[in-house]
This record gives C-alpha cells, structure tokens and sequence, in this order.
C-alpha cells in the first residue's frame, strides 16, 4: 500500500497544476469547480475526449463488441454513450455506498466538485438503466477514472462494461423465478473447462442472502451469471487462439484456467470475482453478483430480481490481443492503430498485436564469386557472370528468410583484374516484428540462405 499511495502522490502533483481552473468543459458540457474538491490533472480531463470503447478498429472498442456479442439482443439492451462526468449520487449513494467508504475519497476519485466527478465505474449507471430500460438486460460500455498507480495493468483512465439481467416475479407460477431461471441457463449451452469454484453458494457473514430472496432463486441466478461470464471468456480465448494460429501454425496455447472467488460490493449480495490464469498468474477480470434488491426496488423495478456484473475491457483487450502493457491502448502511433483496420466490420478478422518497438537486428555478410559463363553448372539458367542481376540475389534471400529478412544490400563488386570473374558481397539484415531471432536460429537462416544461392545461381561462396 506504501508504494502504491507513493505513486499516487508523484503522480497526481506531476500532473495536476496549482489552483483549479473555475469551469472545466467535459465533452461539451461545462462544469463548476470547487477549490476544496477539484483534483483532476489535466491529462486525465483530456482523455475525456479519447472514447476507446467508441473509436472503431481501436481494440478497446473491438473487445467491447466481441463481449456485446456474447450478450444479444433482443435480451440484452446496449447503452455506450453516458457521459463520464456523474453525481456521487449516481456513482456512490444509489448503489448503497456507506458514507465513510473509502472509494469516496479525494484520493481515490476525480472530483470536478462537491457532487461531481468522473465516474469511477460503470456501475454509476446502473440504477438510471433498471428505471429505464424495458428489456431484461442490459450493457453499458463507458471509461471510467480512478486515482491509481501506473503499471502494466493499471492506468488512470481504463473502460469498463457493466451487465445484468433479471426476471420478473410477477410473470412466473408461485412468484419463484428459479425454474425460469435454471431453464435459461440450460438455453445458453454447456463447456466443458474446468473452472475452480471453492465458494460456498453463499457465505453469511460477507454474502447473505438478501431478504425476500430464496436459497433457490440465489443459487439459479449466480448458476446463470456464472454460465453467462465463463462462456464469454472461453469465447475472448477462443478467438485469440485462433488469431495467434494464423500468425503461427503451430502455436499451441496454455489450456485455459478460471477461477471463481467470492468478493464484496456494496451494490450485490452474493458476490464473486472471476480471475484467468495468464503467463503465471491468476488476473482479476471482472467482478459481479446478485443485485442488491433496494437498487432495484428504488429504480421502480420491484418485482425483479437479477445479477449484474462489471469488466475491465483492457484486461480483457490484453488477453485477446496479446497486448503486454495497457499504456499502449492510449498510443496514437499509426504503427498501433493502423493494425486492426477493417477488424471493427468483422470481429473474424481479429489480428494478434504486433509490436513495433524493434527487437535487434542481426547482420551476415554473405560474399561470392558469380559463375563464369562458361564453366557454370547453372549457365543454362541464363545467370552468368555477366546477365547476373543484383535482385537475383535478393529474390533468393527473400524466399529462404521471408519476413526474418528487414534488409539486404551490395556492400562489395569487383571483377578479378586476372581472371575476370565478377565478386559480389551482400550484407543481410535479420529481424522478427514479434521477438528476437536467436543465435542459432540466424545461423541456420543465413546457412540456407548460402545453400539456396549456391543452387539457384550457381556460385561460389568464397
Ligand atoms: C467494480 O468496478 C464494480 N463496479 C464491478 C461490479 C459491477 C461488481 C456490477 C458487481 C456488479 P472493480 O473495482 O473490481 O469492481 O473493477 C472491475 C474490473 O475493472 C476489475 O476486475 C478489472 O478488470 C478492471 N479494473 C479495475 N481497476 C483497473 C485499472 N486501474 N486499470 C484497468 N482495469 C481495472
Ligand atoms: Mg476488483
């Protein structure tokens, strides 16, 4: 906690200059500051503008729709355009927040002032949707702020989507929703990875189960939010599987590892918290339960009961893309942005990230004597010493090495003064977009790269 409180300071008073300015303009709408609350660094108030999840071909927007498309309409209803500056109303009270909760505090939010800040999570919205809307769910896909320490999965600005269904009491036998709920659950398919569940159905003392909730309904209902995230995510995997094959044919993936462990949230009871084992360790994906009965009841939407949960869209964003660090997601380099064109159309067509900081080059000179025109096996083909052309050469090396290949130049050409045969020495670049090469694999390259250039134009290496 040290550390992370240390970030923080350094961070915010890099960024956040003295005094506030008297209004802010958020995506069009002006805002009031307070001295005593505004605490917004200016680089965070200008991300307001970005919208990832909004940004087609972005790969944060590409995430939110693959997730949308695990959660269909007619069912499910999306709602994407919120606007990120909410009330601590919307964003704290209408969940249940207690007063003294330390999300609350100036040092975990943006506050433009006393009743205003930049949404910490997409649950802000969740009361103003179940008043709403008319389906029985529903998406929201939104950036959301917290004062936070920067790493490889942390970032001031991240996104986030929120999800919930319910049923409707009053339409079923008895006023029990559990049946129509374990029917539903059926309806969504069955997999078949193992996924480690250690929670009790329902622990008393973090997790009771609400008032006016049967242990049926509770159990039916965590049984099809579990269901409904777990193939959400075996999908995302799927998917990266299948982009990670194209790049690589003999790409074979870690066996996919979810777990299942019970959280706390003011706004749900039971809770739970859904983490996949990546490169070594168990990453927190989402966090979800049944809805707090009172946020519902005070949304006019009484007689329903349900789930919601919230994910981390970059979290997931990473997994699928194979993005190693979350700041590149900000990154307006065309070399990042460029890569997902046309993926936004057709989420077929999702591509791996390729990373376009350069691993290093390696350098081989290859030097050879060209075949006289007489004495050369391969002078049928029709490359003699004399019709001998530079892009011969480079043709050869490009079939052998492919896209290893980054550059080949003449860097030496004469003609024996004696013999008269002709010399060339080329110098070749090796390098990889995605990793390093190594040491044995340039030798074999540049071996077969000799090999093919001896066959193909008959000369002799010297
Ligand atoms: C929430 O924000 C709850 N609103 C989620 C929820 C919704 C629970 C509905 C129940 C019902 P949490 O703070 O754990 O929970 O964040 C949810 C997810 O956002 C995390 O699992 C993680 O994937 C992502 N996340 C959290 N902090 C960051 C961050 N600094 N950078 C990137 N992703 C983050
Ligand atoms: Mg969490």
């Amino acid at each position: 906690l040290q550390w992370r409180c240390a970030a923080r300071r350094a961070y915010s008073s890099e960024n956040t200059p003295p005094g506030n300015p008297p209004v802010v303009s958020v995506l069009g709408k002006n805002f009031n500051t307070t001295k005593d609350w505004f605490n917004v660094p200016v680089n965070v108030l200008k991300a307001t503008s970005r919208q990832l999840h909004l940004q087609n071909d972005h790969p944060v927007a590409i995430t939110r729709q693959i997730i949308q498309a695990n959660f269909p309409a007619p069912t499910y209803q999306c709602y994407n355009d919120f606007h990120p500056v909410v009330s601590t109303q919307q964003n704290f009270d209408s969940l249940g927040f207690p007063p003294n909760h330390p999300g609350r505090a100036k040092s975990d939010t943006y506050y433009i002032n006393g009743s205003n800040l930049l949404r910490t999570h997409t649950s802000a919205h969740q009361a103003d949707v179940f008043r709403q809307n008319s389906s029985d769910g529903f998406l929201i896909a939104a950036d959301v702020y917290r004062r936070d320490a920067i790493d490889r999965s942390h970032y001031p600005v991240f996104h986030q989507m929120e999800g919930a269904r319910t049923w409707d009491r009053t339409v079923m036998p008895g006023g029990d929703v559990a049946a129509a709920v374990r029917l539903d659950t059926e309806k969504l398919g069955t997999h078949d990875v193992v996924v480690e569940d250690p929670n009790p159905p329902y622990h008393p003392e973090r997790n009771p189960i609400q008032e006016g909730h049967t242990e049926a309904e509770v159990t039916a209902i965590g049984q099809h939010l579990k269901r409904s995230l777990e193939l959400m995510v075996i999908d995302i995997f799927k998917r990266a599987k299948m982009a990670a094959a194209q790049v690589d044919p003999d790409f074979v993936d870690e066996p996919l590892r979810m777990r299942w462990v019970e959280a706390e949230f003011p706004f749900t009871s039971p809770s739970w918290e859904l983490e996949v084992y990546y490169e070594g360790n168990w990453l927190e994906v989402l966090g979800c339960g049944v809805v707090k009965q009172d946020i519902l009841n005070n949304a006019g939407a009484s007689t329903r009961v349900g789930w919601a949960f919230g994910i981390g869209i970059e979290r997931i964003a990473m997994l699928l893309f194979k993005v190693t660090d979350i700041r590149l997601f900000w990154s307006q380099d065309e070399r990042f942005l460029t890569q997902f064109e046309g993926v936004s159309a057709n989420l077929d067509k999702l591509r791996l990230f390729k990373p376009f900081s350069k691993y290093p080059a390696a350098r081989r000179d290859v030097s050879f004597w060209l075949p006289s025109s007489s004495s050369s096996p391969s002078a049928a083909g029709g490359n003699t010493g004399r019709s001998f052309h530079e892009n011969d050469a480079m043709e050869v090396v490009r079939r052998v090495a492919g896209d290893a290949v980054e550059d080949v130049s003449v860097f030496d050409d004469f003609t024996h003064p004696k013999t008269g045969r002709r010399s060339i020495a080329y110098r070749i670049v090796y390098r990889l977009h995605e990793r390093t090469l190594t040491a044995e694999e340039i030798k074999d390259m540049h071996d077969k790269v000799m090999a093919a250039l001896v066959e193909d134009l008959g000369v002799e290496i010297r």
